[in-house]
């Protein structure tokens, strides 16, 4: 039996078009996703969307049309937008799904059985927009401290969470798992920020919109957000049946997040699991924001485009690689359309293309295609081969650490050190004499199996560009089993292939 992984993104709010930074998260997910199955895990791989809410019940009105018939048009493009990103998930959730909807309120009478949840009152100052309540000590000058607006005193009657019942085991928990968040700055943030300044309980039902899922032994009220939201992850795999999707997936691997719902991933939704006595997923990553001229990339701030229009100019391995590679995972990174472009020229046009594709027009060149391994070896070639040899260990440990961009650091070093092996061993030169053939054929098999050995890593992270050298090495492509079995000799054919990467002019 494989070991299983089952890695997720947030569920995106579908109150406007995705952008970028939703991209990020997802493409993020997609490689990690993709590298396991490499790797050999059985991966559930778990994306969707999180559709209730009066900010959506809100839009819909505006427009005219009914909450269901706004959040499917947008969620028709978001499918799109994964399937032009080329996002391998296992499953998308809605949180309209009639199966969705039943399970929740099946754990929401568990709870409220069991004692967890209580009806009381709620006031508090609440931002539409951001569909979050504050506390007075939270905001700045008085307003939302995530997009600055007004907030408004609500006071409703409500259903409550007894999150505070589960102060002490969080912290135990914390302590006994010193992994579960990750960068660790988040974990002192949730420690000294929430937990020990005291948990309080949360309102977990509205009765002031209708766009939810309602409470069934009270219909008035409806699931509020966060009992909606973060359950996806079990009733998905069909809890709270014990199916055998449950007991096979379940405790989550690592739920990968935005920095700004750590708390909820961190706190809510431990405290939610402990009360139905469920284990407690592996890890929660939060990562860093994409920002734009400074600020957050923001669905209520409208600063953003369509990222199909990124794929469409400059292809989807350059958005992927982009995302991947840019920011150091977990810190805040600058996204414009000038680093794209810098970033692609670099490194796949520049470092990847280059070498690709003098590589394979070499062998075409001076061999008719035909290149294989004379085995004498020169220092030099050693040096390559053990940097190739080592890759994949290095890559490995980098995924295992989650520093993304460090794993894709790690390979181009390795393809930078393939086009300063050609500088230095200069082919055209020993091309010109026939006394150095076999020392020729032993520097052009060196480099297609460096190639060979990064491209089938590269696969996890550009998928399509991963193919296209398997392609022009006219060879199958590969998991991760067989990465250091050598091919007996590359057969390339006699046609230039097409360059991976065109340079982009920026305008
Ligand atoms: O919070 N940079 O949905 P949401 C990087 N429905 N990542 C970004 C980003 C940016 N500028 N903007 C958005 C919700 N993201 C809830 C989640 S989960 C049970 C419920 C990504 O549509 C990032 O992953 O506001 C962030 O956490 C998520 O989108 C927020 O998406």
């Amino acid at each position: 039996m494989n070991k299983k992984y089952y890695i997720t993104t947030p569920i995106y709010y579908p109150s406007a078009e995705f952008h970028i930074g939703h991209c990020y998260t997802t493409i993020i997910a997609d490689a990690i996703a993709r590298y396991k199955r490499l790797a050999g895990y059985d991966v559930f791989f778990q994306t969707g969307t999180d559709e209730h809410g009066l900010k959506i019940e809100t839009k819909a009105k505006e427009k005219g049309v009914t909450p269901k018939e706004y959040v499917d048009e947008i969620i028709a493009n978001a499918k799109d937008l994964w399937q032009q990103l080329n996002i391998s998930y296992d499953y998308f959730i809605r949180t309209t799904d009639e199966h969705h909807m039943t399970r929740v309120q099946e754990i929401f009478k568990k709870l409220y059985d069991k004692g967890d949840i209580y009806k009381g009152e709620y006031k508090g100052l609440y931002c539409v927009p951001c569909e979050s309540f504050w506390t007075e000590s939270q905001l700045v000058d008085g307003k939302c401290p995530d997009c600055g607006r007004d907030v408004n005193l609500v006071a409703e009657e409500a259903y409550f969470f007894r999150l505070s019942k589960y102060q002490k085991q969080l912290e135990d928990f914390y302590e006994q798992n010193p992994d579960f968040i990750a960068p660790v700055s988040r974990k002192n943030e949730m420690l000294n920020n929430f937990i020990r300044p005291g948990l309080e309980d949360l309102c977990v039902s509205r009765t002031s919109f209708k766009w939810g899922i309602p409470v069934t032994f009270d219909e008035k009220h409806v699931i509020y957000v966060w009992i909606d939201a973060l359950t996806n992850y079990i009733t998905s795999l069909g809890y709270p049946d014990i199916t055998p999707e449950f007991e096979k997936y379940w405790p989550a691997d690592l739920h990968l997040v935005g920095k700004e719902i750590v708390r909820f991933h961190t706190i809510i939704w431990p405290a939610l699991l402990m009360a139905l006595d469920l284990p407690l997923p592996k890890k929660v990553f939060g990562h860093g924001w994409l920002i734009i001229d400074g600020g957050k990339i923001s669905k209520s701030l409208g600063n953003y485009k369509d990222p199909r229009e990124y794929i469409n100019a400059y292809g989807v391995d350059a958005v992927r690689y982009f995302a991947l590679r840019e920011v150091p995972f977990g810190s805040d990174g600058n996204f414009s359309e000038s680093s794209l472009i810098t970033r692609t020229n670099a490194d796949l046009c520049n470092i990847l293309g280059n070498l690709v594709s003098r590589t394979i027009q070499m062998g075409i060149k001076y061999f008719d295609g035909n290149v294989k391994n004379p085995k004498v070896y020169a220092d030099i070639d050693e040096d390559l081969k053990n940097s190739v040899n080592t890759l994949k260990d290095k890559v490995d440990q980098k995924i295992e650490e989650l520093k993304i961009n460090e794993a894709l650091e790690e390979i181009f070093d390795v393809l930078r050190k393939c086009n300063k092996y050609i500088d230095d061993t200069t082919p055209w030169v020993l091309a010109k004499d026939e006394e150095n053939k076999t020392r020729l054929e032993t520097v052009l098999y060196n480099l297609l199996e460096a190639i060979r050995v990064c491209a089938t890593i590269l696969q996890a992270f550009i998928p399509e560009t991963a193919d296209k050298i398997f392609k022009g090495l006219k060879i199958d492509n590969n998991n991760f089993d067989n990465i250091y079995e050598s091919v007996f000799e590359y057969q390339l054919g006699s046609e230039k292939p097409a360059n991976l990467f065109e340079r982009i002019k920026e305008e």
